[in-house]
């Protein structure tokens, strides 16, 4: 239908994404096989469900094989201050900028259903399924096979006219919408993002360890973090942004349209011997919305008790003291190399 497109992509920027483009679900051949070789090198980690279904991670086209046209969308979150400020400030957490407030899951997955819908009620008869990080899709390739922006060094999408704080979002269709030209790389001889890696996550330029990244230590991995890699992570108790917040082509990022995303005031800085008194109760209240309530507090604690470890403020000394036995075996780990690390 003519004009069906860009009356979509009019729609899509009037919800607040950012930058809509189209592919093909058959538009990613290479991803496929780099995506074999992350998991058989084992830099997964403990992510188990990346190794699950990976026929249709690894190929679109077999998720779903009435779809179309893949609609990829992007949806910014850019921070107002630095974050890279806040690692300096030792007695306190850092929380990964996409994580101070509410979950973009959930405000994406709103978003993409009402463009979607929009779309059906033009053309019924088709239909449409959308996706957010949890599916079996990989977004990334598929950004920059759409055209969105080109996968950087860093291995996120990152775009000349958005800098790369956003997130992907899809929708798969059995609408046929014209494709657009996929991005090719702008990073050039730039390796800021390489070089500021506090753990040398990335074996190579465009693909990273994750067993080695901050992001995952602090989200995804259960139990005890290797000593080498705890002393490390610094006050990064949610995520990392350090990569993120090294790359140049941010000069050209886009203010967030969802204001759910501003860091909440208690959570841009908050004090370490703060957190590390929850239990249980008082996280699941603090974190009630927010991305952080799925790490729940075993792994949370942890996380801030690490951070004590690392403050070098012998003030904290008590909090971690007054954990060495948590019932968490992983709690009371972390709390006795806290409190041996700030004898
Ligand atoms: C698993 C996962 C993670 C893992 C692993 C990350 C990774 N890089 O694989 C962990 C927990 C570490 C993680 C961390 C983060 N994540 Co994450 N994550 C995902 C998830 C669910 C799957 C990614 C995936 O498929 N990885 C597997 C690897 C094999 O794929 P890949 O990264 O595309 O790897 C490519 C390159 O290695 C490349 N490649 C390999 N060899 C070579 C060689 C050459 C020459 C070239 C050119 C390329 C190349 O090919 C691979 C396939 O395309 C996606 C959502 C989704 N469904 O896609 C979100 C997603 C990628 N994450 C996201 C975010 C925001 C983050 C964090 C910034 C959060 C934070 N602040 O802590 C960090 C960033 C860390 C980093 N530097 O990547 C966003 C990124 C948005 C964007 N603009 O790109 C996504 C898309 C979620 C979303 N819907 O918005 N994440
Ligand atoms: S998120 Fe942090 S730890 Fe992970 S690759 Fe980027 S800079 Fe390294
Ligand atoms: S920091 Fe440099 S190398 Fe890394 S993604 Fe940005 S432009 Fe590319």
């Amino acid at each position: 239908m003519t004009g069906l497109k860009p009356a979509l992509e009019a729609k899509a920027l009037e919800e607040g994404f950012a930058k809509m483009r189209v592919c093909r679900p058959d538009a990613i051949p290479e991803a496929a096989g780099r995506l074999a070789a992350f998991v058989d090198a084992g830099r997964h980690g403990q992510m188990g469900w990346m190794a699950e279904r990976m026929t249709w991670r690894g190929n679109p086209a077999a998720l779903w094989p009435e779809a179309r046209s893949v609609i990829m969308l992007a949806e910014p979150y850019t921070p107002e201050v630095d974050p890279l400020e806040a690692l300096e400030q030792r007695d306190c957490a850092t929380i990964s900028v996409y994580a101070q407030n509410r979950d973009y899951h959930d405000l994406v997955k709103k978003r993409l259903k009402r463009v979607g819908r929009w779309l059906l009620d033009q053309v019924p008869g088709e239909a449409m399924k959308v996706f957010v990080d949890t599916a079996p899709v990989m977004e990334k390739p598929l950004g920059q096979a759409s055209g969105l922006g080109w996968q950087g060094k860093h291995t996120n999408l990152l775009a000349r006219d958005l800098g790369n704080w956003f997130f992907l979002g899809s929708i798969f269709t059995t609408v046929e919408l014209e494709p657009d030209t996929p991005e090719r790389d702008h990073c050039g001889n730039c390796t800021a993002c390489l070089d500021i890696c506090p753990t040398n996550a990335f074996p190579a330029p465009f693909q990273l360890d994750a067993r080695r990244c901050i992001s995952y230590l602090t989200i995804e991995h259960h139990g005890p973090v290797e000593p080498e890699l705890r002393e490390k992570m610094g006050n990064r108790i949610y995520g990392c942004d350090d990569c993120l917040a090294a790359c140049p082509w941010n000069k050209f990022a886009v203010a967030a349209t969802e204001m759910r995303y501003a860091g909440r005031p208690d959570l841009q800085s908050p004090k370490l011997a703060d957190l590390a008194g929850l239990d249980d109760t008082a996280f699941r209240a603090m974190f009630s919305g927010s991305p952080i309530k799925r790490i729940g507090r075993g792994r949370f604690v942890r996380n801030v008790l690490y951070a004590i470890g690392n403050s070098g403020d012998a003030e904290l000394r008590a909090s971690a003291q007054a954990l060495t036995e948590d019932e968490d075996p992983t709690v009371a780990d972390a709390a006795r190399w806290a409190v041996e690390r700030l004898q």
